[in-house]
C-alpha cells in the first residue's frame, strides 16, 4: 500500500504516524492508543521510503499545510523512513526502531538514532515501548502550545509517581544527594 494515510482518529489529525510496512502496524497501533488517551487526533499510513519514496516525499512536504504538527515514523531493518521524512520537513520527527529482522531491531535502532547533525530524529526505544513513548513525547511537544493537553500530560506523570511502594518510615521528600 502506498496511499499516504487513512484517518485513524476523529477530527483533523495533529500527529502523522508513518510505518514502512503493513507488518509494522501491530506494534505502532500502540502509539495510536496512547495518543487517543491524551485526546490527540492522529492518522496512520504505510509508505516505505524505499518502496514508495514519492509518497513519503509528498507526505512530508504536505504535512504542515495538512495541519500535522508532529510526525512519528516506525520502521525496521535499514530504517531510513524517519530520516527521509526529517530531511523533507522541519516538523519534529520521532523515530521508532522496530524489530523483526535477525538483528532484532539493533539494525533499525542504529539506522534511526545515528542521524548526522542538522537533521535530527528523536529516537525512542525499540518496539512497543518505543511506540508508546513516541506518543508520550508527541504529547509533550504538542503540550507546549496547548494548556489543556499540558494539564493531561502533568496528570499522567503524577499518576505514574503514585505507582511506588516505599519502605515504612522512608520519607522521599527530604534530603539531597548523600
Ligand atoms: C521495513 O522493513 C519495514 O519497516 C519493516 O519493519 C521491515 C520488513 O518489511 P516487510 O518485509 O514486512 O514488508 O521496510
Amino acid at each position: 500500500m502506498s496511499e499516504p494515510a487513512h484517518a485513524a482518529s476523529g477530527g483533523s489529525p495533529r500527529v502523522g504516524i508513518v510505518v514502512g510496512s503493513e507488518s509494522d502496524l501491530g506494534v505502532m497501533g500502540r502509539c495510536g492508543e496512547v495518543l487517543d488517551e491524551y485526546g490527540i487526533t492522529w492518522e496512520i499510513g504505510v509508505m516505505s521510503a524505499h518502496r514508495a519514496p514519492q509518497a513519503v516525499r509528498a507526505y512530508a512536504l504536505q504535512a504542515v499545510s495538512r495541519g500535522l504538527r508532529v510526525l512519528i515514523a516506525g520502521a525496521g531493518a535499514a530504517a531510513h523512513l524517519p530520516g527521509v521524512l526529517a530531511s523533507l520537513t522541519t516538523l519534529p520527527v520521532i523515530g521508532v526502531p522496530l524489530a523483526g529482522t535477525p538483528l532484532q531491531g539493533f539494525d533499525s535502532l542504529l539506522s534511526i538514532v545515528q542521524m548526522p547533525p542538522g537533521v535530527p530524529v528523536a529516537t525512542v526505544a525499540v518496539g512497543e515501548m518505543g511506540a508508546r513513548n513516541a506518543a508520550h513525547l508527541a504529547a509533550e511537544i504538542l503540550a507546549l502550545a496547548d494548556p489543556g493537553l499540558a494539564g493531561r500530560v502533568r496528570d499522567r506523570r503524577a499518576d505514574l509517581a503514585t505507582r511506588v511502594r516505599l519502605p515504612e518510615g522512608f520519607d522521599p521528600g527530604s534530603g539531597g544527594p548523600g
